[in-house]
């Protein structure tokens, strides 16, 4: 299998899902223009990571590459099994990850793409801001007395909650604020394969695992 990514990224998610899983894999870190070349542009139509070669398949779409992951892989405990309703909660969770909770940081990070007005660049990323810290919300409160996303078991939906919540510790209400999640990153970024993941990408877990 091969991934490719780029660090700080969403695609951290699949890179975590890899290792957990532990079969051989290739990660090969692209910058912004690499995304953006011919090349890459055959395998990811959109230009953006993660996709994943597996086999003959080319697949683009990070939840798509995780369920891949968990079908693929039953042995890895990376997600529940069909038929359960562990496994509904898996999807529903994937979907609100990367439908609501991952857009809402794309004005943060790319506010010249959600306005035409060169000055309001900033009130665009204050809006994202509020809007990171509506899902955040619910997803804490979803974890109140939960010990990970899903049912009683790590799986791909914390790695997919892992980068995001990485991203919002330097926001005005920063994620440790959100006390549940904060709990979760904790665990994860005390994770080997997490920490071999930041090492591969040349950067630390933006929590403080000491504090
Ligand atoms: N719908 C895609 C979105 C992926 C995405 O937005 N990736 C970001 C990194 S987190 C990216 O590559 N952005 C580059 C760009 O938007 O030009 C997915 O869920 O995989």
């Amino acid at each position: 299998m091969k991934l490719y990514s780029a660090a700080g990224t969403c695609a951290t998610a699949m890179h975590i899902v890899l290792e957990w899983i532990g079969k051989p894999y290739e990660v090969e870190h692209l910058d912004f223009m690499a995304m953006k070349s011919a090349e890459y542009l055959k395998i990811n139509g959109s230009g953006v990571v993660p996709t994943l070669v597996d086999g003959d398949l080319i697949l683009p779409e990070g939840m798509a590459i995780l369920l891949h992951l968990v079908d693929q892989n039953s042995a890895a405990n990376i997600g529940p099994a069909h038929g359960t309703p562990e496994r509904v909660d898996l999807h529903k969770w994937l979907v609100y990850i990367s439908g609501t909770l991952h857009p809402y940081f794309w004005p943060y990070f790319m506010p010249q793409r959600f306005t035409t007005d060169e000055n309001g660049l900033e009130a665009v990323k204050a809006a994202a801001q509020l809007l990171v810290g509506k899902a955040l919300t619910h997803i804490d409160q979803h974890l109140e007395g939960k010990h990970w996303m899903v049912g009683d078991a790590k799986s791909v939906a914390d790695a997919f909650l892992y980068p995001m919540a990485n991203w919002a510790y330097g926001f005005d209400v920063p994620t440790s604020e959100y006390k549940n999640v904060d709990r979760i990153i904790r665990k994860l970024a005390a994770d080997p394969a997490v920490l071999i993941v930041h090492a591969a990408q040349g950067n630390s877990p933006k929590v403080n695992v000491e504090g």
